[in-house]
């Protein structure tokens, strides 16, 4: 595998600073090498840097910095395509606003290639406001909504070449979700697989499930990992951290998973905060998720069931 990796300090969508410095502490806790001793070819492409646009002003008073983050989106967007021309690009953030810019580059390069993209979105929240509809007016807050093509970013953030079919995203972990959000994730079919799904059911059966129909329909499958999908009692580095998140083995397990499927051709790792870290240990796990997703295992061949 080629991976090539992409800084994207963006920090304006979150509510605290920090996200700015999520690629230095990636890199620092050896995301490079981790990939290498894996066998992957490794490119870092570098970082990305906004475009200043001009933003008429929205309706809402509560949104914040959005001609920054509707900068930013079309950067990102325009060097995640680019970026997706080949290999498997690992995009290093940065709040979660960057998957705007993600998203939509990687539904631009699966329409061209005439594939369909699902989206596995491991979080505590489902990102699914509207500009209209965010209370906090954090921009990290939006971009599923926007990828999908839900209504009101016309206008404000950049047309998408491609937006992706709501139906063909799974949000795994969620466990803080506005009524907004929980209405309209009704409304455009979004799979959910809420805490308590993983605690009733297992995490391994709701994510097959997922695997299955991607591998059925012939999909690539971007994967966008919050810090905060993760248990705070072992990634204490983000803004936003929910109690009763995902274990370690829980998202080792994913990432294991996910390698074994053989679909994840895009990653998002966003939200760390390392002004909030203790000694690097959440750098140092994402850098450990990482390297399951691309092959690191315990043992020598996948598990088998008998
Ligand atoms: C909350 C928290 N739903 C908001 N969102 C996120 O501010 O809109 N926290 N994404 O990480
Ligand atoms: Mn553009
Ligand atoms: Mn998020
Ligand atoms: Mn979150």
């Amino acid at each position: 595998m080629h991976c090539k990796i992409l800084g994207i300090p963006v920090q304006d969508g979150a509510g605290r600073m920090g996200c700015e410095m999520g690629p230095s502490a990636l890199r620092t806790a050896g995301l490079v090498a981790a990939l290498g001793e894996l066998g992957h070819q490794v490119s870092d492409l570098g970082t990305v840097v906004p475009k200043p646009q001009n933003v008429k002003p929205h309706g809402n008073p509560a949104l914040k910095a959005l001609p920054e983050i509707v900068a930013w989106t079309d950067a990102i967007s325009e060097a995640s395509y680019a970026a997706g021309e080949d290999g498997m690009p690992i995009f290093l953030g940065g709040d979660h606003s960057m998957a705007a810019g993600t998203l939509a580059g990687m539904a631009r390069r699966a329409a061209e290639a005439d594939r369909p993209l699902f989206v596995l979105w491991l979080d505590a929240h489902p990102d699914f406001h509207t500009l209209d509809t965010t209370a906090s007016g954090n921009l990290h807050g939006v971009p599923l909504a926007y990828a999908s093509g839900q209504a009101g970013f016309d206008g404000f953030f950049p047309r998408l070449h491609t937006p992706i079919d709501p139906t063909r995203i799974c949000a795994l972990g969620l466990r803080s979700v506005d009524p907004a959000e929980h209405t309209a994730l009704r409304g455009a079919g979004v799979t959910v697989h809420d805490m308590r799904a993983i605690d009733e059911h297992g995490i391994a059966p709701l994510l097959r499930a997922f695997l299955e129909r991607v591998a059925a329909e012939g999909g690539r499958l971007h994967v966008s990992l919050d810090v905060d999908f993760l248990d705070p009692a072992i990634a204490p580095a983000v803004g936003t951290t929910v109690p009763g998140g995902a274990t370690f083995r829980e998202a080792h397990l994913a990432m294991e998973m996910l390698h074994d499927s053989g679909l994840v051709t895009s990653l998002d790792l966003v939200e760390l905060n390392p002004f909030l870290d203790e000694r690097g240990r959440t750098a140092t796990l994402l850098v450990d998720l990482t390297a399951s997703l691309l092959g690191r295992r315990i043992m020598d061949r996948p598990t088998r069931s008998h």
